[in-house]
């Protein structure tokens, strides 16, 4: 049988907590954080470490089969993939924050208003779907200092214990979606006895974890 490859992040906030998973999986892996393939031993699987940003698109593509990513990655690229088991680990909000003395008061106020993001697509729809007309700025990280700078008038970023707003003299204002880590598959994959073993022994890994 095809042996199988899995995507999983090669480092940040996420790779730990999917190398765990793997392990407690009874795979058999070098976790070498210099090389991007590790074969394991005992199981006809190679893990794929990768940025978390090219995991969904690898995925769709058939070049891994599963992944593990974040469910804001998958919905930022739009891609067409299989969610075949939430992971519980990776938790989040992607949150619109506004600075402390912002005369934003509700959801309305935002229109003609500029919002920095690194999630354009996810907010794009959001703001749609809330009929409101914003100037979505799309920059590539360090979202929370924009409105300090007057770059923008709210930012739309991930949020877990709240403490960079904070920091930064913001507050949350609205969720546009909750996240956590999931385990994806390129479509189809779900018929696959390899993949339908190893999901039971994920299922099994979080059902003892309870
Ligand atoms: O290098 P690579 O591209 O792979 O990694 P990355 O830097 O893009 O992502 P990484 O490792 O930061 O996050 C990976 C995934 O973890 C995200 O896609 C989310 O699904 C999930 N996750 C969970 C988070 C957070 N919590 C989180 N708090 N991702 C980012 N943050 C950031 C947030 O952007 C903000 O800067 O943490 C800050 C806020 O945290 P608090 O605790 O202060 O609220
Ligand atoms: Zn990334």
């Amino acid at each position: 049988m095809k042996t199988l490859k899995i995507a999983i992040q090669k480092s940040g906030r996420l790779n730990e907590k999917s190398v765990e998973l793997l392990k407690n999986c009874g795979l058999n892996f070098e976790n070498y954080k210099s090389s991007l393939i590790s074969p394991v031993s005992n199981f006809p699987l190679e893990i794929l470490f990768l940025r978390d940003d090219d995991i969904p698109e690898y995925v769709q593509d058939g070049i891994a089969d599963l992944g593990i990513v974040g469910e804001n990655v998958i919905e930022e690229t739009e891609v067409s993939v299989s969610y075949l088991q939430r992971l519980g680990f990776g938790k989040c909000s992607l949150k619109i924050a506004i600075t402390n003395n912002s005369d934003i008061n509700e959801l309305t106020d935002l229109e003609g208003r500029s919002i920095a993001t690194t999630y354009p697509v996810i907010l794009g729809k959001f703001l749609q779907k809330q009929n409101i007309h914003a100037d979505i700025r799309t920059i590539s990280g360090s979202v929370e200092i924009s409105p300090g700078l007057g770059l923008s008038d709210a930012i739309c970023d991930l949020v877990s214990t709240g403490g960079t707003l904070k920091s930064n003299g913001l507050k949350p204002f609205a969720d546009v979606m909750s996240s956590e880590a999931v385990l994806i598959g390129s479509k189809g994959s779900e018929t696959n006895d390899l993949v339908q073993e190893l999901m039971q022994r994920i299922q099994s890994v979080l059902r003892a974890k309870e």
